[in-house]
């Protein structure tokens, strides 16, 4: 058991090494330039600067990904989305306009990854204290998340279905390294993650 999890810290390494993650914030205000350049299987994370309602959602027409966080409300909520396809993605709050909360993700193309790479869950924020947020891919939509401690034992198990963005609260665990599980059909995964 314990050879297995220190094989499984040696692959999350690689997987977390292959996918960047990039923060911006996100508030009344702040401009029609909030632009990123990214890789495909970057995740960007959008983080709400004020108490305002706001949504992050492409632009019809101007984007090659379809994306909408629908609308939310309090400072320092947030909202991640994992860019696969290659292009242009103009995004803008729908509640105050593109003049106001406006952008572009320009997704350039990774040569010789593999499909897979582009399919990997993230965990954020890592390290964490209070709550980590799970983005799962597209193909792992149902199923079991379940945690581990460094030594192996279970710390934490629930379902999911239908959700692309899975909030778990550990403001109670111990201080150290975790191993999320998610298994999803035929597809399992593990990524660490670290408490603080
Ligand atoms: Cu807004």
């Amino acid at each position: 058991m314990k050879t297995k999890l220190l094989l499984l810290t040696f692959l999350g390494f690689f997987a977390a090494n292959a996918q960047t993650t990039y923060n911006l914030d996100w508030f009344t205000g702040i401009g029609a330039n909030v632009d990123l350049t990214i890789d495909q299987g970057d995740t960007v994370i959008w983080t709400w600067g004020d108490a305002l309602p706001h949504t992050v959602e492409n632009e019809s027409g101007n984007s090659v990904e379809t994306f909408n966080s629908g609308v939310i409300t309090g400072m320092g909520e947030t909202y991640s989305y994992t860019f696969t396809v290659v292009g242009d993605n103009n995004y803008f709050c729908g509640i105050h306009g593109a003049a106001s909360m406006s952008g572009n993700i320009t997704v350039l193309e990774v040569l010789g990854v593999e499909e897979n790479e582009l399919n990997k869950i993230s965990i954020y924020p890592n390290p964490a204290s209070s709550t980590i947020n799970l983005v799962l891919p597209k193909n792992m939509q149902t199923g079991q998340i379940t945690a581990y401690d460094i030594l192996g034992k279970q710390i934490y198990s629930q379902e999911f279905e239908s959700e692309d963005n899975i909030a778990i609260n550990i403001s109670s665990w111990n201080t150290g390294s975790y191993f999320l599980k998610v298994v999803s059909g035929e597809s399992m995964q593990t990524e660490r993650f670290i408490k603080n």
